[in-house]
């Protein structure tokens, strides 16, 4: 990693699903240890906190979108937007803790402007590609993908004051197993690359990160790491709301990590979806914060 100076901010954020838990993903994943660990290996931390969810009075679908707690689910990524570009502002990497995958849209509307050509490699079980119009769920966090691409509501799409944050051509997808009949047609319209678990079985994790790596290398200027934990098997990440069987394993995920450090490409990262209600002994949190260790070079000698 070549910035080592890192602002961490905390999202506590479950608007975007409809399962309780996920907006103490950052405590669960302090309390695992993330700021000593990074501290041990020598880089500049400082954490500043969570950013302010507001509560709805009550969860609800807004029907005619098919976006649910659409405005809480805005106004707390504007104002998740406003803090990530004030670290990047002062040559910092942010570090963003999750909350649900719908706070992807306010991390790439503070980082996306700072860059030509940003990079996205979305480690994820899901695309998260859908829109109110194909969404099976109304959940805002299964759209942030596509929200970034420029597809769905104005309000999300256009958040920050611009839009779209990310050309289709720069995004990678790793470790997909569960794509939706919307997100499998956008897809192949926008020739989104996509390394699902089939590509991961056949070619191994260190292939198919040698190839991500070359492929972003060569189109972008920068890349955003949005690694969603459910990307991960249930087995080795059981505290998420969304699990699929059939996963990345814990080696592999530390594989990946360790070959982002050594290619020095990220320059911005979030870790999502960790729910302790659901969680073995704070387990997910822990696998999270060991990635995190590995993503900012740690080594086992
Ligand atoms: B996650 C589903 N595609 O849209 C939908 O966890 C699941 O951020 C979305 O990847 C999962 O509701 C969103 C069925
Ligand atoms: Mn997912
Ligand atoms: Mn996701
Ligand atoms: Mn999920």
């Amino acid at each position: 990693m070549l910035n080592k100076d890192i602002s961490v901010i905390g999202v506590p954020m479950d608007l975007g699903q409809n399962r309780r838990g996920v907006d103490m993903g950052p405590s669960a994943i302090r309390y695992a240890g993330v700021i000593e660990r990074l501290e041990a290996l020598k880089l500049n931390i400082e954490d500043l906190g969570d950013i302010e969810i507001k509560r709805p009075d009550r969860r609800k679908l807004n029907n005619e979108g098919n976006l649910r707690n659409l405005e809480e689910v805005a106004t707390g990524n504007e104002n998740l937007a406003l803090a990530v570009d004030e670290v990047i502002k002062k040559g910092n990497f942010p570090l963003v803790l999750g909350g649900d995958h719908s706070i992807s849209i306010g991390s790439l509307a503070g980082i996306s402007k700072h860059y030509e050509n940003l990079g996205v490699i979305w480690y994820d079980a899901h695309a998260d590609l859908n829109s109110g119009e194909t969404s099976p769920s109304g959940n805002i966090h299964g759209m942030p993908l596509g929200v970034s691409i420029g597809i769905g509501h104005e309000r999300l799409v256009k958040l920050g004051g611009y839009g779209p944050k990310i050309k289709p051509e720069n995004i990678v997808i790793i470790g997909a197993r569960s794509i939706d009949e919307g997100e499998r047609k956008l897809i192949k319209e926008k020739g989104i690359k996509v390394f699902t678990m089939h590509e991961v079985d056949r070619l191994g994790m260190s292939k198919v990160m040698g190839e991500t790596i070359n492929y972003l290398k060569e189109r972008t200027d920068s890349v955003h790491l949005s690694l969603d934990l459910d990307g991960l098997d249930p087995m080795d990440a059981p505290g998420v709301g969304t699990p699929v069987i059939g996963g990345l394993s814990y080696r592999e995920s530390h594989l990946a990590m360790e070959m982002l450090a050594e290619a020095k490409i990220i320059t911005s990262a979030e870790f999502v979806e960790v729910n302790p209600i659901l969680d073995e002994k704070n387990k997910t949190a822990s696998v999270a914060v060991g990635l995190m260790g590995s993503l900012f070079g740690e080594k086992l000698l």
